[in-house]
């Protein structure tokens, strides 16, 4: 069983959203044209109580700069994805019919969680896995918002947990701060993703 598992396709992660990623919304239209191909569609979407943790705002900080957290060093965003508002909504083009589950993240107020699988503690798990494993899902691939950070970080615990994984760059956009693109092509690269783009893998 092969599952496409689309991260975070929301409106926060597209032009004129409180995150925007460049170009976030010019995977939409291919994403759709993909989900039929796969045996199992999977969304996620990032969703913040307000005040949450990850908020500059809530430290009164500047948006972008990085503080220490318990659980290591944290990048403040801007405030997005606040549950419930239309910044958390996914794009408004996306196949959202189509999907067979949609799993939640980062509504725990004192820790961010970019990857599907596990907070940033690494350990707090969203119950993906278990969703995966009781259906026979064994191959995923990745697409969405943003490479660099919840795609990433999703497809690293997936390869970790034994997952066949692929990341179809074609299909993502990223923030790409300070570097942390190629950060993260090289982590998922030493993890054991396999990184596409556009190709059949
Ligand atoms: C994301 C930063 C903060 C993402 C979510 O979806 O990549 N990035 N929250
Ligand atoms: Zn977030």
């Amino acid at each position: 069983m092969h599952a496409l598992l689309v991260i975070d396709v929301q409106n926060d992660f597209c032009p004129n959203g409180a995150l925007a990623v460049g170009g976030g919304d010019e995977i939409v239209a291919g994403i759709n044209a993909a989900m039929g191909g796969f045996d199992a569609v999977i969304l996620t979407q990032d969703w913040h109580p307000a005040g949450h943790s990850s908020f500059a705002s809530t430290h009164d900080a500047e948006p972008m700069s990085m503080i220490e957290m318990p659980c290591g060093p944290q990048v403040l965003w801007p405030n997005h994805c606040i549950q419930g508002t239309d910044g958390a909504a996914f794009h408004p083009a996306l196949n959202v019919d189509r999907a067979d589950m949609i799993v939640r993240k980062g509504y725990n107020p004192a820790i961010d969680s970019y990857s599907a699988f596990f907070e940033n503690d690494q350990k707090t798990p969203t119950g993906l896995e278990g969703y995966l494993r009781t259906r026979g899902i064994t191959i995923l691939t990745l697409v969405g918002l943003a490479t660099d950070f919840c795609v990433n970080y999703s497809a690293v615990d997936a390869a970790r947990l034994g997952f066949d994984v692929t990341v179809d760059l074609s299909l993502c956009r990223a923030i790409d701060f300070d570097g942390s693109l190629q950060t993260a092509t090289d982590g998922m690269t030493a993890a054991g993703v396999t990184l596409t783009n556009g190709k059949v893998a």
